[in-house]
């Protein structure tokens, strides 16, 4: 007797009828994504197999390094998503504007806001990359929606997930009741449930940020990594472990099999910019997952889902992971702005390194 696996699109199916909201155009949406992401998964593995793009890198909207497969995947999940009758209008890392549903295909009530290719600068290394992608419903009766039609909090997604083409190729999914990992099958060419109700341990032994930018930290953050690298010999009394893998799927997938804390909060680097990371397709999406697998996302200020945005390609600080780890980097900055904190604030914490180890800190 064979194996019974229940597949991605007989687990949605199942699982909207579960909900009483048996709705085949998220269902069908879903189906569509999910190819999507085995195209990008066949496109992003051929590497150096792949015909050489003639396009020379340029640069994207957020001003940053464009690479061609980023291109090439940005047009799978157009060209797999927009003729299904489910969406009427699209928001991409990719593309300086709203995508409109061409008008030879029906238009659909939903929304899809997505990163094509996260962690595109590991590629050519031959790293973790992955796609994110956000489902939000249409206001009713929009049908050629515009940038202000993508502007509401991420607590109003319908769905959220990311695919991690990582040693294999998987796809992490939440419709609001729980998270749920699959893992491609190659041979039927199926995403096969693998990973039913996903859980983030609460305490965590690993943290992730990228420290060359250690010194454009604010003090709660400084404050938060310095008391783990004294590990046992500090204030939490307990050694820590370090990860940066410049791949968010790649640290929210780490995090949801054994906890951490990932961080790219507010820095002092590019002031204009209130965070790297983008809220619509990126921070809103990941925290719907990890707060849907009992942890918790915040900017360090505020909860992430209640963020209303105030551009399609807005940037926030994102702290995420663990519950009791964010809720401590919570309290740190409520600290610091009752001005409670101001240890890693003084001039002569400036001048010394968190990781030269001569850090001195006032007595609490
Ligand atoms: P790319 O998609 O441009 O590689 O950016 C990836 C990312 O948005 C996120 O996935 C990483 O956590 C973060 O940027 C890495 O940023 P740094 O390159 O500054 O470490």
């Amino acid at each position: 007797m064979p194996q019974r696996r229940t597949t991605f699109s007989q687990f949605v199916a199942e699982d909207r009828r579960r909900s009483g909201a048996a709705d085949a155009d998220l269902v069908g949406l879903l189906n569509d994504v999910q190819r999507a992401c085995k195209f990008v998964a066949a496109a992003v593995s051929r590497g150096g197999l792949g015909a050489r793009p003639a396009a020379a890198a340029a640069t994207n909207v957020q001003g940053e390094q464009q690479k061609p497969i980023d291109v090439v995947a940005n047009d799978i999940v157009i060209k797999t998503c927009e003729w299904g009758g489910q969406l009427c209008g699209m928001v991409s890392e990719e593309m300086a504007e709203v995508y409109r549903i061409p008008g030879e295909y029906p238009r659909g009530r939903y929304l899809l806001a997505f990163d094509p290719l996260d962690g595109s600068s590991n590629i050519d290394v031959n790293m973790t990359v992955g796609t994110i992608f956000s489902v939000l419903s249409a206001p009713p009766g929009v049908s050629e929606p515009g940038p202000e039609h993508f502007l509401r909090p991420g607590r109003e997604q319908v769905a959220a997930g990311f695919a991690v083409y990582g040693p294999t190729t998987m796809l992490i999914i939440t419709l609001g009741a729980g998270v749920h990992g699959f893992t491609l099958d190659r041979e039927p060419g199926a995403f096969v449930l693998t990973h039913p109700d996903m859980h983030i341990p609460e305490t965590a032994q690993e943290f992730a940020i990228n420290a060359s930018n250690e010194r454009f930290w604010e003090a709660p953050v400084r404050r938060y990594v310095e008391e783990c690298i004294q590990g046992k010999a500090g204030p939490r009394g307990q050694d820590f472990n370090m990860r940066w893998i410049a791949s968010m799927v790649a640290e929210v997938h780490r995090i949801l099999i054994r906890g951490g804390l990932f961080m790219y909060p507010r820095d002092t680097k590019e002031p204009a910019k209130p965070g790297r990371l983008r809220l619509l397709y990126e921070a809103n999406p990941m925290a719907m997952i990890v707060e849907q697998a009992g942890g918790a996302a915040s900017t360090g200020r505020e909860r992430i889902l209640d963020i209303v945005p105030d551009a399609i390609h807005q940037r926030v600080p994102v702290i995420l992971g663990s519950k009791d780890e964010v809720q401590r980097l919570v309290r740190y900055h409520q600290a610091f702005d009752r001005g409670e904190d101001l240890v890693f604030h003084t001039p002569l914490f400036n001048t010394r390194s968190l990781f030269r180890g001569d850090a001195v800190f006032a007595p609490r």
